[in-house]
């Protein structure tokens, strides 16, 4: 295909993904694109680590510190941990490499709610940044950037770093110019104003990236896919929970507490939240809106069966399918689908203002409604915190859905005590398992104890769950949230010696 670098100064800057990655040095932090799998750099990462691999095996250390949107690709994270190559990874990730080595401790990682990375970048907490990589998929003749299929923290990584290095991505649909609104209204205290969003499909930004092209010393052109994984088709314990949760609104909007079109939903990724929007599809809710951090599949569904009226996010999260589907169906979706910086799109005064539905996924939850989102057996980091906090803490109705078991029922997900603490119980109103939904509002900690082990607990957990808390009304040292503390963690602790959480 022709060029998409439409500036002829900056078309002058063209060069191989080797010779960018070459201005690269050890030490260097490095601010990349990518957000759930799309619009991550593709090439340079790659180049970046065939260099790294070279250094070691020479014997001299390379390493970079790497910051990006949310989770990216095997080009990316995956290559730079194998190569051992991270010395730093922020603020999410969910490659399985690199998960392996900073649950050995060779890699560290700092797992953040994801509204706060811009914000804390900009306020200088987390140092200096040498070189923003961010895909774009085009450059205007004016110089102006035209973003791809993620935005998450590339105005920041633009205006932050030293120097800054493009791919240009012709995989990219063209027709992505137009959807995207950045921006550039934020400021530092005491300077700041409020964000004037106050509809879910307000425009309040511009369509492009700005960025100084003294400060762009590369630009390479890529012809790749994004590589979003396919979803599994619901099953029955996904289509179970999804029942409960449509059965939870259609009361809600029964009794006048959400409107017929329900408020901005946002999902979280995964089966089960996917399960729960094309539930929505046979539901009776019309004209409804996403204000959300990633577009996925049911997202679409929804859009196209003329149920969901738009959404807003930070990226796209499809299945090779969809993404393909859209591609071929761009006039239908360019309107109705909007890409904000993921500090907008994660606000917690927007998520607030708009009185989200937040619906995300849990690890495991305790009696009292704590909700761990990241660590296995209180140790081990599973993905991240993601956005669930920004959302869940300022959300209308904060909603965390599970399978009441893991591991063929050796975990129960619903355990005494959570061995690590996401959500606290004042960010929590709604559990649901397959088994149920436990609506926790208003509801003091013992009352939350009691509904919780009735509707979400797995039948095989069931009754030692119910003589656990007795016990603990019996022998606590407080009746607040009765707890044993000696006992507290012993189900975590048998499954680490045995493989299963059942006496
Ligand atoms: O492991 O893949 O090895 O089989 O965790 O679990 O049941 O497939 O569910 O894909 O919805 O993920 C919380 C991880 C759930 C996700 C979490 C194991 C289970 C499986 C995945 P395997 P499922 P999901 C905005 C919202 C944080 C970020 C977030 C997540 C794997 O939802 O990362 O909410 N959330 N973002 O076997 C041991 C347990 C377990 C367990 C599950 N109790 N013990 N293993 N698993 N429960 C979007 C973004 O931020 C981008």
């Amino acid at each position: 295909g022709s060029s998409r670098v439409a500036n002829a100064k900056l078309a002058a800057k063209i060069m191989s993904a080797d010779d960018a990655a070459a201005m690269i040095r050890s030490g260097d932090t490095l601010g990349m694109s990518g957000f759930t799998g799309s619009g991550y750099p593709k090439a340079v990462p790659l180049a970046l680590a065939r260099r790294i691999e070279a250094a070691h095996a020479e014997g001299t250390p390379f390493h970079v510190r790497v910051w990006t949107g949310a989770s990216t690709g095997p080009e990316l994270d995956g290559a730079l941990a194998k190569a051992d190559g991270i010395e730093l990874r922020l603020p999410y990730n969910s490659d399985p490499i690199a998960r392996e080595k900073i649950n050995r401790g060779t890699m560290e990682y700092l797992d953040m709610h994801l509204s706060q990375v811009a914000p804390m970048a900009w306020q200088g907490f987390l140092g200096k940044l040498d070189i923003a990589v961010i895909e774009i998929s085009g450059i205007r003749p004016d110089g102006a950037l035209i973003p791809s299929s993620s935005v998450g923290n590339n105005k920041t990584w633009l205006d932050r770093a030293d120097r800054v290095i493009l791919e240009v991505n012709r995989w990219q649909n063209e027709a992505l110019e137009g959807m995207h609104d950045i921006y550039y209204g934020t400021a530092l205290p005491p300077h700041r104003v409020p964000i004037p969003l106050v509809r879910p499909d307000d425009r309040i930004g511009e369509p492009t990236l700005r960025c100084d092209p003294e400060k762009i010393v590369a630009i390479v052109e890529t012809d790749s896919p994004d590589r979003n994984l396919p979803f599994a088709p619901p099953d029955a314990c996904a289509n179970a929970i999804a029942g409960h949760l449509l059965e939870f609104f259609r009361h809600e909007v029964a009794k006048g507490r959400l409107p017929a079109s329900l408020l901005p939903v946002q999902s979280g990724v995964g089966n089960i939240a996917n399960a729960v929007l094309s539930g929505l599809i046979d539901s009776p809710f019309d004209n409804m809106t996403a204000y959300t951090e990633v577009v996925q599949d049911g997202m679409i569904d929804l859009l196209e069966a003329g149920k969901l009226r738009m959404a807003s996010a930070t990226a796209f999260s499809l299945s090779p399918d969809k993404a393909a589907h859209i591609n071929d169906n761009m006039a239908f979706f360019h309107d109705r689908l909007i890409l904000r910086p993921q500090e907008i799109s994660n606000h917690p005064e927007l998520v607030r203002r708009l009185g989200c539905i937040a619906m995300n996924g849990l690890i495991e939850a305790d009696i009292y409604g704590n909700v761990n989102s990241t660590h296995i057996m209180g140790s081990r980091i599973q993905n991240g915190i993601g956005g669930s906090g920004d959302f869940a803490r300022n959300a209308y109705v904060s909603i965390f859905m599970t399978p009441s078991i893991a591991k063929n029922g050796a975990i129960s997900a619903i355990v005494p005590q959570a061995s690590h603490v996401d959500h606290i119980t004042q960010d929590v109103q709604v559990i649901v398992t397959e088994q149920g939904l436990a609506d926790l509002r208003g509801l003091s900690p013992r009352k939350r104890a009691d509904v919780i082990i009735a509707n979400c607990v797995h039948p095989e957990y069931r009754d030692a769950l119910r003589d656990y808390f007795d016990r603990a009304r019996m022998h606590s040292y407080g009746q607040q949230s009765p707890s044993l503390p000696g006992e507290a963690l012993s189900w975590h602790q048998r499954f680490i010696e045995t493989g299963n959480m059942r006496a």
